[in-house]
């Protein structure tokens, strides 16, 4: 059995991106292995955040976690700020990290991008990802493409401390699908859709109403041939469209070009909206009976407290190997 580590921001409403890049994964994995699931809230400030609105969205994205199928009582669903080894476990591995290959990482460049002065954490905030990651002698680690080179840096941290310090550490592995690992913004097919986006059409988040899901999708970025094919870098619009409705169906793309052979880009989109807003339906209507129930906030204190038992041996094991404490 390995064990899986995953997790997500509660910067806002799990998007499509999020639900095929890592949660479907998530739901995937948990029959088969020991899975923890975290809401990785510590990350979340990296940039400012109303705190009440970020105490919502943790029971928004646990209760979603849980409406997309992932069950508390098979996986350990949890809150980051509840176990305490993420934050000292992500002290110790800045201590490791150098801040050339800090400031190397696209997503840091991205979210700094025209900004005069960013706070640190944006910085480290691969160190800390790297900690949630090896505070639980994680195997496998199950997410969307953008997080490769965060995966990378966390392969490195764990290898520098195993070498210079003996076995610490368990070197994790990523694991991302075919279809869904990158979804792509619908206004701008060469960004990835993104939760803080600021055009709301520029995503389908899991609790959007059919309404905004056919505008969005009407509204979504093509091209002008006319023809439905993949081809991401001539057609990035129309590919992400093929992508999402495959991962969405399990059909083939070979099979929807086929379908869709001497098709308008129209037809395509209001059969996508059809699909999208079946899809989400169900799980939108768990997500109000979760979000609901007192059995929420019971679940989350119940994983905390497994992950802690966890979490409280390895850290031992880092005090030791680096010499801390008495
Ligand atoms: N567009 C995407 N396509 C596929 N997978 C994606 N993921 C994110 N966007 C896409 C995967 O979702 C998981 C959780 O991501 P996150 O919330 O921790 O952080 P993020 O990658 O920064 O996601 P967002 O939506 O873009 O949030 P903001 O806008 O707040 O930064 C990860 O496994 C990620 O790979």
């Amino acid at each position: 059995m390995s064990r899986v580590f995953s997790g997500v921001q509660p910067t806002g409403n799990i998007h499509l991106g999020n639900y095929l890049g890592a949660l479907k994964q998530f739901v995937e994995l948990q029959e088969e292995n020991e899975c923890l699931y975290c809401i990785v809230d510590e990350h979340a400030i990296t940039v400012p955040q109303d705190p009440k609105e970020l105490k919502k969205h943790i029971l928004d994205v646990a209760a979603l976690y849980m409406a997309v199928g992932v069950d508390p009582k098979k996986s350990i669903v949890f809150v980051q700020s509840q176990v305490s080894g993420h934050a000292e476990l992500g002290w110790v591995l800045n201590c490791c990290a150098n801040t050339g290959e800090l400031f190397r990482m696209t997503q840091f460049k991205a979210k700094s991008a025209g900004k005069e002065s960013v706070g640190a954490g944006l910085l480290t905030y691969p160190v800390l990802m790297a900690a949630d990651i090896l505070l639980y002698d994680t195997d496998i680690v199950p997410v969307g493409n953008d997080q490769k080179q965060h995966i990378e840096l966390t392969r490195d941290l764990a290898i520098r401390v195993n070498n210079k310090y003996g076995k610490t550490f368990v070197v994790p592995d990523g694991r991302f699908l075919k279809a869904g690992a990158r979804v792509m913004a619908l206004d701008d097919p060469t960004s990835k859709m993104s939760k803080s986006a600021v055009n709301e059409h520029s995503r389908i988040s899991l609790l959007d109403e059919p309404s905004k899901i056919k505008k969005s999708i009407m509204k979504s970025t093509t091209d002008s041939e006319g023809v439905i094919r993949f081809d991401i870098e001539n057609k990035p619009g129309v590919s992400n469209l093929l992508s999402i409705y495959s991962a969405l169906t399990g059909k083939t793309i070979e099979a929807l070009e086929k379908d869709y052979e001497g098709h308008g880009y129209g037809d395509l989109k209001k059969d996508l909206v059809e699909v999208v807003v079946e899809s989400l339906a169900p799980i939108q209507e768990k997500y109000k009976e979760i979000r609901e129930s007192k059995e929420l906030i019971d679940a989350l204190n119940d994983g905390a407290n497994r992950a802690e038992a966890i979490a409280q041996k390895t850290m031992k094991r880092v005090r030791d190997t680096f010499g801390l404490g008495l």
